[in-house]
């Protein structure tokens, strides 16, 4: 097969997101791991200059490569297709998990009940993600919330309400936490915590957690893509397990692109 030497064309440049991401140290891997991406270079922007530059190339029937993720509306909006990675520098299945700081189990063990409870399907959060298109998070958050009584209840029967207890929820800035974050906040405001959400980057989130600043985070996306933040803060948080699973990060392209494989790019 002969392929499109499509390195020219993108300017052998991968189109990245904030360079806080995980997912852009994991592509700072590949690029050294893969003798086709000899010579690619990353570039730093942020996930909305990326999925603009994403959208702007579909419309042009242009190529392009991304540092992509799901779950993300950019599956539901365009064709589009992970990139085949045999050297399994982006791994397989990610899990989203729940961490906890010391201590919280004592100090609100209501929370810690719900907060261990917790766990939905990748279409659940994708319907928050696509109903806070048109709303905003909060309120794609509530009504979700209001139409899933039967999932919420599991997380909350037979915890104690409580008044005004305050709680801090570290969060990162995409989209998916978003979605996770306002479900979670408005779940537990609705048991009578004073909840606020810090958004931060995924090293800081690892860190408010570790040091007790933050009393939880349903952001880390493991084992791989945040995995070495995990490893270096493991011993100083508690890992209430996943929150979700069937994630997946790697590198994305449109599907009219005649490669299948980071192996099928061209130094
Ligand atoms: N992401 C989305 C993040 C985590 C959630 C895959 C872009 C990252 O740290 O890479």
């Amino acid at each position: 097969e002969d392929t499109a030497n499509y390195g020219e064309e993108v300017g052998y440049t991968i189109t990245g997101i904030e360079p806080g991401a995980g997912m852009m140290g994991l592509t700072h891997d590949t690029l050294d791991e893969y003798d086709s991406l000899e010579g690619w270079d990353l570039s730093e922007s942020s996930t909305a200059g990326m999925l603009i530059e994403l959208g702007e190339a579909i419309k042009n029937e242009e190529p392009i490569i991304v540092t992509g993720w799901n779950p993300h509306w950019m599956f539901a909006s365009y064709d589009l297709k992970y990139l085949e990675d045999p050297k399994g520098t982006f791994g397989e299945v990610e899990n989203i998990n729940t961490i906890v700081r010391n201590g919280l189990e004592e100090d609100m063990p209501n929370a810690y009940e719900i907060l261990d409870r917790f766990y939905w399907e990748p279409e659940d959060m994708e319907t928050v993600m696509f109903d806070a298109q048109d709303t905003s998070f909060e309120e794609a958050a509530k009504k979700w919330v209001e139409e899933n009584q039967d999932k919420v209840s599991e997380w909350t029967e037979g915890v104690e309400k409580v008044e005004g207890k305050e709680i801090e929820i570290t969060s990162t800035p995409w989209e998916s936490e978003l979605a996770s974050g306002e479900v979670m906040k408005y779940v537990l405001e609705q048991q009578g915590y004073q909840v606020t959400i810090t958004p931060v980057d995924p090293a800081i989130m690892f860190q408010s957690i570790a040091s007790g600043e933050g009393d939880v985070s349903l952001a880390p996306w493991l084992p791989v893509t945040h995995g070495a933040f995990f490893e270096q803060y493991e011993d100083d948080f508690i890992d209430l397990g996943e929150n979700l699973t069937g994630a997946r990060v790697g590198l994305v392209v449109p599907e009219y692109m005649d490669i299948d494989s980071i192996e099928d790019l061209q130094p």
